[in-house]
């Protein structure tokens, strides 16, 4: 029962954190993530040795969970109207101490909050929300969403994407900070050993096979084209892959094709699709959790938000985090961008 642990502590760090500083200067410091990343992160390490237990221990276990759901970690308190689009995050008592909370659980870590300038312009948090009107953002914001890994035309950590090799690494985490779900909106979880005990080898074997096209997610699209000139697609790539700690992939309902149509491949990413689909788990984030979901060892979803807009309606904030240990800074925008934003 390791999140409970990790909870209280974070709890105990952000708690203190709040204590210790003004409205402006949390502002100030959530400008400057990494720093802000190091100092609550080694609160979160000193509150878990104070409750004799061995910070390593639940990092490592943290770090391979395919999903860890931080229950109660900060105090919404004052929030205004749940927002109609991604950005801008507003400045509030219960934003700020959603992002700290996300912050913190990433310091302790060791991994870098991230975004990517192609998504919401590179924005570090962004809201979740049911977006109002007829086009493809109110229409997804609205949906559910099957299965999927965020960033996936990315490629994993540790590789290079074969058009370009300045395009960052997909992130390792994505982090979901509930601000308010009234209709108890779940999150679905997949986790890839329970949709892979589903298949048979002969599946499996294929969707290691460098055979699929990747495509991107939506909210990349237009950020994309800017900055790329085109829309980026992964060819030719393996869903799965082994890496040095069991099975990791890279999957989306809705953006993942078998190169060649009618043969194994095809079959194979169908009966995937199913297998997620059979496993997926339902998690309601209630206002003060984290959940944190491994976007190698799990896909999410979501179930049906509905067409309540603004008002006291669901809002989620999202950020992604990445072991950058290995990162080369040619994968980071640089220039006149904050160093957490990432290349393309
Ligand atoms: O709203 C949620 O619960 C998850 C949303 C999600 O996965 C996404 O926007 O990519
Ligand atoms: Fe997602």
């Amino acid at each position: 029962m390791t999140a409970p642990k990790l909870a209280a502590a974070i709890r105990a760090a952000a708690t203190a954190w709040e204590k210790a500083t003004t409205f402006d200067q949390r502002t100030y410091a959530l400008a400057c993530p990494g720093e802000l990343a190091d100092i609550l992160g080694k609160a979160v390490e000193e509150a878990l040795e104070s409750a004799g237990e061995d910070p390593m221990a639940i990092r490592q276990e943290v770090i391979a969970a395919p999903f860890v759901l931080l229950a109660g970690v900060f105090e919404p308190g004052e929030l205004p109207e749940t927002p109609e689009w991604f950005t801008p995050v507003p400045d509030a008592g219960g934003t700020q101490m959603g992002r700290a909370a996300a912050t913190a659980a990433h310091g302790f870590l060791g991994m870098e909050t991230v975004s990517y300038g192609s998504e919401n312009s590179g924005e570090l948090f962004v809201s979740l929300t049911a977006i109002p009107g007829k086009g493809k953002y109110a229409r997804k914001s609205q949906g559910g969403l099957r299965g999927h890994t965020d960033a996936v035309s990315f490629p994993f950590n540790g590789e290079t994407d074969a058009s370009n090799s300045r395009i960052a690494p997909s992130p390792d985490l994505v982090t979901l900070v509930g601000l308010r779900n009234p209709r108890a909106v779940p999150t679905t979880v997949m986790v890839l050993d329970e949709a892979l005990d589903k298949l048979s080898p002969e599946d499996v074997h294929e969707l290691k096979q460098g055979q699929f096209s990747i495509g991107s997610q939506t909210t990349f699209l237009e950020g994309m084209s800017d900055i790329l000139g085109d829309v980026h697609t992964a060819i030719d790539e393996p869903v799965l892959k082994d890496a040095a700690f069991g099975t990791i992939v890279r999957f989306s309902h809705s953006n993942v094709f078998s190169t060649e149509s009618g043969g194994a491949a095809e079959t194979a990413a169908e009966n995937f699709a199913k297998a997620c689909g059979e496993v997926a788990k339902p998690v309601a984030i209630e206002p003060g959790d984290v959940l944190l979901v491994s976007n190698r060892r799990c896909l999410h979803g979501r179930g049906e938000v509905g067409d309540d807009i603004g008002g006291h309606s669901r809002w989620l904030l999202r950020t992604y985090a990445l072991d950058t240990s290995e990162l080369d800074d040619s994968r980071r925008h640089l220039g006149d961008q904050p160093p957490h934003v990432l290349f393309p």
